[in-house]
This record gives C-alpha cells, sequence and structure tokens, in this order.
C-alpha cells in the first residue's frame, strides 16, 4: 500500500528506534525524566520561550494553551478551516467553555483587518475576545506557510487590543524548510505554541507546547487534570530529540515530492482535478468532474494500492512523508489521474 493520508502513518526508523532503546528515562511526573527534560530544554530554546511541555498528542498541546490562555464564556477567533476548530470534537467547548468565532481565511491566512472586524466590542451582553489561534503550516488549507509579515502585523494588532496568540504549529517545521523562517521567528508572533513531533518528522508519539515559565507552570496542572501526566516518557522524547536532529532538513524532499504529485495530476488527469498550490507537503484535491464523488475515489483508489482521505464531498487529501519514496508518489499520482480521468 502507498499511503498518503497523512504524515502521522510513519513508522520509527532503525536510528530512532535505537535512540529510544538507550534513552534514559525516570518518573516525569516527578519531573525526573532527563530526557524528556532535555526535550523540553531544547524545544523551548528552539522556538525562543522559557519554557516547554511535552505533550501525548498536538490536540493536547493545543487544548492545554487554550485553558491557559481563556476564561470560561470567552470567545476564541480560529480561521474557519482551522484543525482547532474541526477536528478537536469541540474540545474548547468541554474543556475550557469558551466559543470559538470562525473567520474565513485565504488559504488558511487571516488578515489584521479581518481580525478587527471579529473583534467583540466591550459590551456585558457580549462574548469577550481574549485569544486568537493561528495554524502554520495550516492543514485544510493546503499545507500554506503563514507570512511572517502578516504574523507579525497580526502581533501587534493583537497586542494592542490586549488579545493573546496560539500557534497550532503542529507543522511548523514544514513552515521552516519552506520559506526558510526560523521557528523562534514565527514563535515570537504568539504567546504559545505547539508543535508535534509525530507528522512529518516521524516519531512515533509526541507534541509539545511552548510559552512564558508561568504558562508551563498552569500548562502541567492542566495537562494532568487531562491525564497527560506520563512517567517515563524518555523513550518517547528520545524519539522526539531524534526526529529533531535528523529529520527537519530532509522535509523539503516531501515538499518536492508533493510539487511533483501535483503536477503530475496536471498532466494526466485532463481537468478532472485541480490542486491547491502546494507550498509543503499537503496536495488538497478538488475534482472537477461532475461524475465521481470524493468518497467513491478513494474507495477505487485502495483497491489499486493507494490511501488517502476525502477533505470534503468532491476535495482529497494526500500527504506526502519520509515512509514514500519519489517513485511510490509518481505512481500514486498516475493511479489517481487514472482513476478520476
Ligand atoms: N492532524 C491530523 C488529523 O487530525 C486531521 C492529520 O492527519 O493531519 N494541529 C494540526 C494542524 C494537525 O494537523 C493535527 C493533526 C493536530 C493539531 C493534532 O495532532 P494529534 O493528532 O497529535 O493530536
Amino acid at each position: 500500500m502507498i499511503d498518503l493520508r497523512s504524515d502521522t502513518v510513519t513508522k520509527p526508523s532503525k536510528g530512532m528506534r535505537e535512540a529510544m532503546a538507550k534513552a534514559e528515562v525516570g518518573d516525569d511526573v516527578f519531573g525526573e525524566d532527563p530526557t524528556v527534560n532535555r526535550l523540553q530544554e531544547t524545544a523551548a530554546d528552539l522556538l525562543g520561550k522559557e519554557d516547554a511541555l511535552f505533550t501525548p498528542s498536538g490536540v493536547m498541546a493545543n487544548q492545554i494553551a487554550i485553558r491557559c490562555l481563556t476564561e470560561p464564556g470567552d470567545e476564541v477567533i480560529v480561521e474557519r478551516n482551522a484543525h482547532i476548530l474541526n477536528y478537536e470534537t469541540a474540545a474548547p467547548a468541554l474543556i475550557s467553555s469558551v466559543q470559538l468565532f470562525p473567520v474565513d481565511g485565504s488559504r488558511g491566512i487571516l488578515e489584521v483587518e479581518q481580525l478587527r472586524a471579529a473583534l467583540r466590542p466591550s459590551a456585558y451582553y457580549m462574548p469577550r475576545t481574549s485569544l486568537i489561534c493561528l495554524e502554520n503550516t495550516h492543514n485544510m488549507a493546503g499545507g500554506s506557510v503563514f507570512p511572517i509579515e502578516t504574523m507579525r502585523s497580526i502581533r501587534s494588532f493583537a497586542k494592542e487590543a490586549g488579545i493573546r496568540i496560539h500557534l497550532d504549529g503542529a507543522r511548523l517545521w514544514n513552515a521552516w524548510v519552506a520559506s526558510g523562517v526560523h521557528p523562534r521567528e514565527y514563535s515570537a508572533q504568539a504567546d504559545t505554541v505547539s508543535v508535534c513531533f509525530s507528522k512529518g518528522l516521524g516519531a512515533p508519539v509526541g507534541s509539545l507546547v511552548a510559552g512564558s515559565r508561568e504558562f508551563i507552570r498552569r500548562a502541567r496542572t492542566v495537562r494532568k487534570i487531562l491525564g497527560g501526566g506520563m512517567r517515563q516518557a524518555g523513550i518517547l522524547a528520545a524519539a522526539a530529540l531524534y526526529a529533531m536532529q535528523h529529520h527537519v532538513e530532509r522535509l523539503k524532499e516531501d515538499h518536492e515530492h508533493a510539487r511533483m504529485f501535483a503536477e503530475t495530476l496536471a498532466n494526466d488527469a485532463g481537468g478532472a482535478a485541480t490542486c491547491e498550490p502546494v507550498e509543503t507537503n499537503i496536495i488538497i484535491i478538488h475534482l472537477t468532474g461532475r461524475e465521481r464523488s470524493a468518497s467513491e475515489v478513494v474507495r477505487k483508489l485502495r483497491d489499486k494500492g493507494v490511501l488517502l482521505i476525502m477533505a470534503g464531498p468532491r476535495t482529497l487529501r494526500a500527504v506526502t512523508h519520509m515512509d514514500v519514496s519519489r517513485d511510490e508518489v509518481l505512481s500514486a499520482s498516475r493511479l489517481l489521474a487514472r482513476v478520476i480521468a
């Protein structure tokens, strides 16, 4: 099977498994796992934040940030296709008792004027806008990279308005490699930032949230409330450290493969599909022919040995990653073209 459903499907490499096997461990609920501590220090430094906290998932990292940066009854501005709004099971309502206010971005990118319009005036009968969540790269917009200049202007607008910013940087690594902008620069435009090691970087489990020392102190309590306090988690932190050391630069291969997938599809599909511009490792494919639905295409492709996911009734998503080769990506794209042409 050529599995392009997500970059989460990768299996740990031999080198990564060796690093995991050798990891020094301790009880992280007591703060005594040396490998977890090293990961948190390394990531906090890379992200230019005072401290960081290892979490079992990206969802937990995002939800901890929302819980710590809001009060019950607040409103949080998100982009309409954001992961936090669509794929985190109404967790902000359940965990933080907040309401999400979706704003339509252009390829996931929000502009200051839109945020200004979305900001609630101060009135006792209105919710209080307290947080903006941004996503970089933006998953469902097709792996788009948030322009650093736009982030800077959002940051200064938010500061003036007294609103905090959380950055869902599950794939911030891909943004870094594609744009050359250092993660520290992106994360300087937010109060808190989450990153994932289990997507393009190939670790089996693990994400992290970074911010001020005071934020991480509260975040540790919220992680515990959510059942995310782990014990000898150094085995997982070792995979994350290995991933940061060895698997960031190679993301450019995934980006090249994704571009090649889209180009091949454009050549071979005879206008039966169009792709969102490919900036990183995610390809969003819109079916233009009337006769096929996305679910039918997914089924037919599965029979031919290729896995993709549906991103809408007539939209598909393919994601390149370290466990698929150039030839496999090429052949998947040709098979897709054959199914839909
Ligand atoms: N995204 C998954 C699915 O949930 C859609 C994927 O296959 O892309 N933020 C962003 C931007 C994400 O894309 C994801 C995972 C998360 C957060 C959540 O991470 P996990 O799955 O570790 O909780």
